[in-house]
């Protein structure tokens, strides 16, 4: 048996972790998920039915974990041998992002993708994201200081204007972006271990 089973299906954040399951060079067997037709197993591990979610076979249990950027982190965790956690002076950074980009980066892009909108400012304050332009402003003046995006920290050198953003952050950013309207700063370059082919394959490059 693979040590991970990995629910999955094409169109979808999973390609987050298949990435991340590369480039760990996990011991992989995937589940190609049908929509309409969810099988148990997957129901069994996240009765939200969603992907990416992942087992992780080990020491004789299971382990589930679920939402892109946990089971990115997790991969980097369970592989460090692969180096893609943070150095010391990159952990703010590297959390900051990761979690700033998979929680209010998210929901500002899925409410301007469905229209919604509170006419009230007073309720923005409820928001986690505070209002669509302010969280994609504050993304990229938070990006601002980096001229790469990064999906190898530790291998690209540490120069003060590189990366210091972690492949997590990075693998949400890109399939965000390719799901909006929303243009990378202009500034920033992308570079990545799995790199060009990727991108390109992807649609990116
Ligand atoms: N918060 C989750 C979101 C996962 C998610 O929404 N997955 C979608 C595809 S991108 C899904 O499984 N949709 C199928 C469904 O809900 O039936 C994450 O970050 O991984």
């Amino acid at each position: 048996m693979a040590e991970f089973t990995f629910f999955t299906n094409p169109q979808s954040r999973a390609w987050i972790v298949w990435w991340a399951l590369n480039e760990v060079s996990a011991d992989y067997k995937p589940e190609l998920v049908e929509w309409s037709n969810k099988p148990r197993a997957l129901l069994d591990a996240n009765p939200l039915g969603k992907v990416p979610t992942i087992v992780h076979h080990c020491a004789g249990s299971d382990h589930v974990v679920t939402e892109a950027a946990a089971i990115c982190h997790y991969l980097a965790e369970t592989h460090p041998d692969a180096g893609l956690l943070p150095l010391a002076k990159e952990r703010a950074d590297y959390f900051r992002l990761m979690f700033y980009v998979a929680g209010p980066v998210e929901q500002a892009l899925i409410a301007d993708a469905m229209g919604w909108k509170s006419e009230d400012p007073s309720r923005h304050a409820m928001l986690g994201f505070g209002n669509y332009t302010l969280a994609m402003d504050t993304l990229e003046t938070l990006l601002a200081r980096f001229d790469y995006v990064c999906c190898q920290v530790p291998k690209c050198g540490h120069g003060s204007s590189h990366l210091e953003v972690s492949f997590n952050a990075l693998n949400l950013l890109l399939y965000l972006w390719s799901e909006s309207s929303w243009d990378l700063p202009g500034q920033i370059g992308i570079l990545g271990k799995i790199g060009s082919g990727l991108l390109t394959g992807l649609g990116f490059a």
